[in-house]
């Protein structure tokens, strides 16, 4: 609430206003007293509106009234959103940043609106500026931390802090300047890197573009930084947009880019380089005119690229990407109907991408690969003619002979790119980089063993822009299988699937096999009808210990709470000493007995929900919220016996999404409210501990919260990796750039998404406990911890990875580091290294502020007999 002291009084308002204009001061003092009264009926937008006039006449007040102004500002905002009047409330933060165009709250609040509306980087861009005007501020520091990530990606730390990928670059760049490129244009700028290496090597003119604009940002500072401000001339924009004579002022006689993803294509880099060939570029050196020197013809660094291909088995990529159970929690899942990830290269599907990307040689589990390495595409990007044609190609189609045995689960694609003749940089799983591999997951329904001898007929093509793999079917003993139809290997069939391609070398004799196979089956051979599920909402599904913990949990407890009502008799134990009992009396139309309500809010699809329904005698509700999604539910109800009305869609019955957490019915309370309390990424969800209390006052006698506690463990690691992904490392510049300062403003002291069980690490100590979070009692919690761990080898404690056990109640509990898990685990990386010998004890302070964990870490050394303690080695993050 506004701070009442803040009230004016009248004659201390007086003093304070000009004083040369009354009918001004009338108009001031009248619409402060109305936005008072407003603020106070809570009538919001009226409220906003008389301040926004008040300050604007009066500016003078600005420092008396900024706090409620702020108040009112936020109270209007978030009606605004809860009415969907979104441009309404961005007006209004625009309007207020007019009066306070430095006020952090108000910046880091209008970020919070942002990012809940999907404008991730305009939201991160907020955070940062409000972290930048007050690097103390907790909010704005969890919310930062959260979304640095989309501002600057991990990968540029990656990539400056790999010295071979940089020097190579660097080379092949000074040696095109050097033989006569002169004139250069940057694609993709990022930190401004390559452009410097062309100026440092001699280029008379430089440009550089990058459409992010916190990069484009960066750029800048670290060109000036580097004493090149005013020759290099760097814009804010997609090279697409770029037009000779207006942004430069002629056509370059080289480009160097390094705008390719894990996928080659996925930055756009064949769009960008026809475009800068028509428009932007000197003409290529021909072979009817070779005699052009340098500095009149066009080039590409990267010249080109060589893409590769590879099938392998991966439990890991499967769980992500397909049902793999058939039982969950004591449902069957078959009637689930088919579930797909967002992630496939035949669909047509706006919603989804051709691939993901994987560190192959991180994936918990491993891989097995099914074929050698094949070589998918090469492309020369100095060849405008061929990357025309890239997307207008064939499908081409190449058989690989199988040589391991395994299942399909997906192809792992990589490249080599070509900078020059001599020098090349590998993305290769097996190389030493940073590299990511492009992961084509197979989505088939299906399993289909692979086996030495078979041959997997994979398609590859370019549409919209990006390379596409599909492997479409599998020959085995002069018979196809096609891998998007009923994937039985004793079935061969003919009838083509979604990508609608007939399969032309089955012979007749196979066709009708393949007809009568079909026959009486269920699948039709149309596009079928599927969900689509996140990779992480999959991995979810195929959880069974996770599932399996929830069904005997919520069984104990519905057994616990039926004894009590027996003991107390029927129409007690609801906790009803609230609200009065208005159901009808026993009698001859008895409904039978209460039901025990649970709520599951879970984020995104659960089907927790259905697990509490199919105990009996309970009515849930699901806080699903898409359509598809309830409607797999209902599906999964029906086929496993659980009456229709046993479960409900909660969102579908509240009014307001903000007030979720409220009782199942005016006089009824929750005998479990099921929260979701640690995001994918391996942190504590935002307001667990805010929901929790709000969700205990909801139960009745005995009810519970799952999970009643979170204990989060810890252990000392020192990792390279750690550090390598973190911050530019290291105090040598970056190929003699000042570089690191600039970009390490965007480290995040918090590593998420991580794999802790193939982490290049050593452990420096066992696993320790480091936290409770009580959600059934949160009065017992804290905000700081001590806590001590002894060093059981020597080395540099470079980070704390941490994870949760999740106690569902006193004997059941999941894990969080699990091989089933659908979490990450993550990890504090220090912000200096801290070196123990091994039986040392380091000292852990840990901090939980909002949801955000921070720890330090010092050595503590007994000194003397006196017992006390001095801290002589620190290290805080
Ligand atoms: N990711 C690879 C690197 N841009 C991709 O805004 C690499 C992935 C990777 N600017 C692990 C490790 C690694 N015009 O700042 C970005 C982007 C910008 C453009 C202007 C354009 N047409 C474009 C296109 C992109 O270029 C910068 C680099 S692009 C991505 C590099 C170690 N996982």
């Amino acid at each position: 609430m506004p701070n009442a002291s803040t009230r004016p009084k009248r004659g201390r308002r007086n003093r304070r206003l000009p004083r040369e204009d009354p009918a001004r001061n009338e108009l001031v003092s009248r619409s402060l007293e109305s936005a008072q009264q407003c603020l106070f009926n809570q009538d919001y937008g009226t409220a906003f509106v008389h301040y926004l006039l008040v300050l604007n006449l009066a500016p003078v007040l600005k420092d008396f009234a900024s706090e409620s102004f702020r108040f009112t500002l936020f109270k209007w905002a978030d009606e605004l959103d809860s009415l969907g009047r979104i441009q309404d409330l961005f007006d209004c933060y625009e309007q207020a940043l007019e009066l306070f165009p430095t006020d952090e709250v108000i910046i880091n609040s209008m970020g919070e609106h942002l990012f809940r509306m999907g404008f991730r980087d305009e939201a991160a861009g907020h955070f940062h500026k409000a972290l930048k005007l007050k690097p103390d501020y907790p909010e704005a520091k969890e919310n930062f931390y959260r979304v640095a990530n989309w501002l600057v990606e991990r990968w540029h730390f990656l990539m400056l802090n790999d010295r071979r990928r940089n020097h190579k670059y660097q080379q092949a760049i000074q040696k095109a300047v050097e033989g006569g490129c002169n004139t250069v244009l940057d694609i993709g700028t990022g930190t401004g890197i390559l452009g410097m290496c062309a100026k440092k090597a001699g280029a008379a003119e430089v440009y550089a573009c990058e459409l992010s604009k916190t990069m484009y940002e960066l750029a800048c500072e670290v060109v000036t930084a580097n004493g090149m401000n005013g020759r290099i001339k760097i814009l804010h924009m997609k090279s697409l947009e770029m037009e000779v004579p207006k942004d430069i002022p002629k056509r370059v006689s080289l480009v160097v880019t390094e705008t390719v993803d894990a996928g080659l294509f996925g930055e756009g880099i064949i769009e960008s380089l026809i475009h800068a060939w028509n428009h932007l570029l000197l003409p290529p050196q021909s072979t009817q005119d070779p005699s052009r020197p340098p500095s009149q013809t066009g080039r590409v660094i990267p010249a080109g690229a060589t893409v590769f291909g590879m099938a392998v088995q991966c439990l890991e990529i499967r769980r992500h990407h397909r049902l793999c159970v058939s039982e969950v929690g004591g449902l069957a899942t078959a009637a689930a109907g088919e579930l797909h990830s967002p992630v496939s290269c035949s669909s047509e599907d706006d919603s989804t991408e051709p691939y993901t990307t994987e560190r192959l040689s991180r994936l918990p589990g491993g891989y097995t690969p099914l074929t050698e390495p094949f070589n998918a595409l090469d492309i020369d990007f100095n060849n405008v003619q061929e990357l025309e044609g890239l997307c207008s190609r064939e499908v081409s189609r190449v058989r690989l002979p199988v040589t391991g045995e395994g299942l399909l689960d997906a192809l792992a694609v990589w490249f080599q790119l070509h900078l020059d003749q001599e020098s090349s940089l590998s993305t290769g799983p097996k190389e030493d980089t940073c590299w990511e591999q492009a992961i084509y997951p197979v989505q088939t329904p299906h399993n289909f063993p692979l086996r030495p001898g078979d041959e997997l007929i994979v398609e590859i093509s370019c549409r919209d822009a990006y390379l596409r793999l599909c492997s479409v079917a599998v020959a085995r003993d002069g018979q196809e299988y096609r891998l998007d139809d009923c994937l039985d290997p004793d079935k061969p069939r003919n009838n083509p699937g979604p990508s609608g391609n007939p399969n032309p070398s089955l012979n007749a004799e196979a066709e009708l096999c393949s007809a009568l196979a079909c026959l009486g089956t269920e699948q039709s051979s149309g596009p079928r009808d599927y969900t689509m599920l996140e990779c992480a909402e999959m991995a979810l599904l195929n959880n069974q210990p996770y599932h399996d913990s929830f069904h005997r949990a919520l069984a104990k407890l519905i057994i616990n709470l039926k004894d009590a009502r027996s003991v107390q008799g029927p129409s007690q134990g609801q906790g009803l000493e609230v609200m009065p009992l208005t159901d009808p009396p026993s009698g001859p139309m008895d409904p039978g007995p209460d039901p025990f309500y649970v709520l599951d809010v879970s984020e995104g699809f659960s089907v927790l929900s259905l697990i509490a329904a199919s105990q009996g005698q309970v009515k849930a509700y699901s806080s699903v919220e898409k359509a598809q999604h309830q409607a797999v539910l209902r599906r999964l109800a029906r086929a496993n016996g659980v009456p229709e009305e046993a479960l409900e869609f909660w969102l579908n019955q509240v009014e307001d999404e903000q007030a979720v957490l409220q009782r199942p019915s005016r006089e009824k309370l929750w005998s479990a409210i099921i929260l979701d309390c640690v995001e994918t990424c391996g942190l504590v969800r935002q307001k667990l501990m805010e929901k929790a209390t709000l969700a205990r006052c909801l139960l009745e006698d005995g009810g519970q919260i799952f999970p009643e506690r979170i204990v989060l463990y810890g252990m000392l690691v020192e990792s390279d990796t750690l550090l390598l992904e973190s911050a530019v490392q290291g105090q040598e510049p970056t190929l003699g750039f000042n570089i690191a300062p600039f970009i390490n403003q965007f480290t995040v002291p918090v590593h998420v998404f991580l794999d802790l069980s193939t982490l290049q690490c050593r452990h420096l100590s066992d696993s320790v406990e480091l936290f409770i979070l009580d959600l059934m009692n949160t009065n017992a919690n804290y905000t700081n911890r001590d806590v001590k761990v002894q060093a059981s080898a020597s080395g540099r404690v470079t980070a704390v990875p941490f994870w949760y056990q999740i106690h569902l109640n006193e004997e059941i509990s999941v894990s969080t580091f699990n091989q089933d898990s659908h979490w990450k685990q993550a990890a504090v990386v220090l912000h200096q290294p801290l070196a123990v010998r091994e039986g040392d004890w380091v000292q852990l302070a840990v901090t939980l502020q909002k949801s955000s964990i921070s720890i330090s870490a010092s050595i503590e050394e007994e000194a003397g007999e006196t017992g006390t303690v001095d801290s002589v080695r620190e290290s805080a993050q």
